[in-house]
């Protein structure tokens, strides 16, 4: 079934120069770019992107990171594109990711873990709205 997904190339992306690294994985993947902007938020909507995780000890220096620099937000799309992120991208902390992953391969931290994904199709609705409240 096809579906869309957000993902965020994180701040720590995009000062590393792994743009079109990650990017590459998700397009040589066979997933299709439907939208893409590279912006800085503001704690605001970092705040509203991650509501499920506002109120946890890790959150204050997670909007930190978030809202460090400009990030890279993109709606794919694409069969699964779902769950077919989230493989891509491996486990939230990359030192436990596994090799072959996006964070298993260049992430050594669970914070600065370099992308996200929405993680169901209920998220993922809620979260392009937030991002991309103009696509159709
Ligand atoms: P994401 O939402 O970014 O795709 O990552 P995820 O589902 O794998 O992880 P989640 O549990 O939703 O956590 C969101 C982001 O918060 C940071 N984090 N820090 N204990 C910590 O310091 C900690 N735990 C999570 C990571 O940047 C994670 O991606
Ligand atoms: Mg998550």
């Amino acid at each position: 079934m096809s579906q869309r997904t957000l993902v965020l190339l994180k701040p720590d992306t995009v000062r590393r120069g792994l743009v079109g690294e990650v990017l590459g994985r998700f397009e040589a993947k066979g997933l299709t770019i439907v939208a893409m902007d590279l912006r800085t938020i503001d704690a605001e909507l970092a705040d509203q992107h991650y509501a499920e995780h506002v109120e946890k000890a890790f959150y204050p220096p997670l909007r930190d990171f978030v809202t460090s620099g400009p990030l890279v937000a993109l709606v794919l799309e694409g069969d699964e594109a779902i769950e077919v992120v989230r493989a891509l991208n491996g486990a939230t902390d990359g030192r436990k990711a596994a090799p072959g992953t996006i964070r298993g391969d260049l992430s050594l931290s669970n914070r600065e873990n370099l992308v996200h994904g929405s993680d169901s199709e209920e998220s993922a609705a809620r979260e392009i709205k937030i991002w991309f409240p103009d696509l159709p």
